[in-house]
């Protein structure tokens, strides 16, 4: 990204206002390298990354929350879309299909839901994890939301991993369909457990690293490996916040006994070539994250 300092432009990232950006964005690694250019201007490329520490959050954990990544006016777009859609009402007997795969299916690939990854930091800052080959576009986006229900308060959530056969959520039974991350835009406050939070277990990428190491890649395909994955913990986020979130890390829709809807937007995102490598990747979880394997 440029900018030229002639006449002092309204400073932009990715198209949006700079200011209108909520200031723990800065927790994404921001650095201008100025040179001069022929004609006096000076050239401005902005570097979008995650800071050391965040870094070490998702090798570790195997995911990480950014905070106010998204501005406002691009969530509130998205937030407006979604609840517009919902006015129109939900058949009943197609919300066991839509809590699997998408609510909202008219808006899976509507600008104003893919713009939340295509034009905001989010894009640069996944991009800068997997390296030189980039990622595949991003064509499609999972709208997920969470309806208070006291029917499954105190209910232990369950891990799954993505892409595995369920007869609600379109995977083809017999095969894997995975990708290399997880990014989660959060349109909702979920602050407190048992909002609708996403539910991880930290740490439980690199037990079933281990685990595909031993018994094979391929096992995946017999089921959720019984494997002690650690504790879960529900992933504590503001609207406009994005969790960054490894394909092996374990995961579950956690109970909503508030009083509000959770409103989410996931991108399952793949590094190019993916598909040729997804096996080996089960075994060697950072073969696509140069930027998080690297020193
Ligand atoms: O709604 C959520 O936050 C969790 C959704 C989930 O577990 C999934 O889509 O795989």
């Amino acid at each position: 990204m440029s900018s030229f300092a002639r006449g002092r432009p309204e400073p932009r990232v990715y198209g949006v206002p700079k200011k209108s950006l909520r200031a723990p964005a800065l927790a994404v690694n921001a650095v201008g390298h100025q040179r001069t250019r022929p004609g006096s201007c000076i050239e401005t490329t902005v570097v979008e990354t995650l800071t050391g520490v965040q870094r070490d959050a998702l090798r570790a954990r195997g995911y990480v929350v950014l905070p106010g990544l998204v501005p406002r006016e691009r969530h509130e777009a998205a937030l407006r879309a979604i609840n517009a859609s919902l006015g129109r009402g939900l058949p009943p007997e197609d919300v066991p299909r839509m809590r699997a795969q998408s609510f909202c299916p008219e808006l899976q690939n509507a600008g104003v839901i893919l713009d939340l990854f295509r034009e905001t930091p989010a894009s640069a800052v996944a991009s800068s994890l997997v390296g030189k080959e980039g990622l595949e576009r991003v064509t499609t986006a999972q709208i997920a939301l969470s309806f208070p229900s006291d029917s499954n308060a105190g209910a232990r959530p369950h891990p799954h991993l993505d892409g595995m056969y369920t007869p609600d959520n379109g995977v083809p039974a017999g095969s894997v369909l995975s990708f290399t991350m997880l990014a989660g835009i959060v349109l909702s406050d979920a602050e407190q457990p048992d909002a609708g939070n996403l539910v991880v277990w930290p740490g439980s990428h690199r037990v079933l690293e281990r685990y595909f190491r031993a018994q094979g890649p391929k096992s995946l395909l017999s089921g959720m490996p019984d494997v002690d994955l650690g504790s879960p913990e529900p992933v504590r986020a503001r609207a406009g916040d994005v969790v960054l979130c490894h394909y092996q890390l374990a995961h579950a829709a956690g109970p909503n006994t508030s009083a509000h809807v959770r409103y989410a937007v996931y991108f399952r995102l793949k590094r190019k070539g993916h598909d040729r490598s997804k096996w080996e990747s089960l075994t060697d979880v950072w073969r696509e994250w140069p930027g998080i394997s690297a020193p």
